[in-house]
């Protein structure tokens, strides 16, 4: 494997050779704002719970404000994050690259960095969508616990923006991505366990001709084998050292 140093050398090279630099995130990259990844334990009252349990339609049904609950509680922490140094490096290369980010995570924060080009794969926990409509101008209320609403067009029910565990991805949202990545020269993927599908699947519409991919994580994933190079290590302290040149 090559030292570090070099490595990151070469990577700086890449980047000044791209035109269209592509970013792929998870919740790794959230981390340090204070947002728990998916595979950390929840904290709290959702200790006992996984996300594969709540994150769902059928959970929704079966129990709706206990899911509204979980996400408030999630919304109410997010709200009090703040944009990580990942970030901010990210939103600081679009001053000198075509920057696209692609990520799963539903916090914001890309947005608030002030990325202009995110693609919510995920959707977003900030918003709320009807059941059956799917109509999204709803005001997102605070108030706690959180109370099941409907919707002010169709009377349905109003569920959380995003995309449940067994939910189809939002079919713009997705093509744009391929697309996104099929015109890549360049594609970090950052703080994902590459677990979850169809966005785990991305990074193999690259044309490996002439796209490099760089993997940032602490540990390697399965997205490994695919990148030309990988770093081992937090998000928030190597986006700034391989891309801090351009802030
Ligand atoms: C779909 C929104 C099919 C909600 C999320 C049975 C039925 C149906 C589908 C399936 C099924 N079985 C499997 C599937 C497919 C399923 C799936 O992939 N399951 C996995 C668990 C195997 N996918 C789906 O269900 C998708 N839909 O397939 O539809 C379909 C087809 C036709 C018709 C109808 C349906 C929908 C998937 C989207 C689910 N929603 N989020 C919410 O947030 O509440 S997914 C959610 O979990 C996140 O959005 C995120 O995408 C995912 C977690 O992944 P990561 O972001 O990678 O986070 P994770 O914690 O895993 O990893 C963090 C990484 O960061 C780690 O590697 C860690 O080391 C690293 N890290 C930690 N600290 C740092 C760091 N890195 C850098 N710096 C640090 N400091
Ligand atoms: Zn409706």
């Amino acid at each position: 494997m090559k030292h570090q140093q070099l490595l990151a050398d070469e990577v700086r090279e890449w980047i000044d050779q791209a035109d269209r630099v592509v970013f792929l995130t998870g919740a790794g990259v959230s981390a340090e704002s204070g947002i728990q990844t998916f595979r950390q334990a929840h904290d709290g009252i959702w200790k006992q719970y996984s996300p594969l349990d709540l994150a769902t339609k059928e959970a929704f049904l079966k129990n709706p404000e206990h899911v509204l609950a979980w996400y408030a509680e999630r919304r109410a922490k997010i709200e009090l994050c703040e944009p990580n140094n990942a970030h901010l490096a990210i939103a600081d290369l679009q001053s000198r690259k075509t920057v696209t980010v692609v990520t799963q995570n539903v916090d914001g924060l890309h947005q608030r960095a002030g990325s202009q080009s995110v693609i919510e794969l995920h959707g977003n926990i900030i918003s709320e969508s009807c059941l059956d409509c799917g109509a999204t101008d709803h005001e997102t209320p605070h108030d706690m616990p959180p109370y099941l609403r409907y919707c002010a067009f169709c009377g349905g029910c109003l569920r959380p923006n995003v995309v449940w565990f067994g939910e189809s991805l939002p079919e713009q949202a997705f093509s744009t991505a391929v697309d996104t990545m099929r015109q890549a020269d360049l594609l970090f993927i950052v703080g994902t366990s590459g677990e979850v599908y169809p966005a785990a699947k991305l990074p193999e519409y690259v044309d490996k001709k002439c796209c490099r991919i760089v993997l940032i994580n602490p540990d390697a994933t399965p997205h490994a084998q695919m990148a030309d190079a990988f770093f081992g290590g937090k998000a928030s302290e190597l986006l700034p050292q391989l891309l801090g040149e351009y802030a």
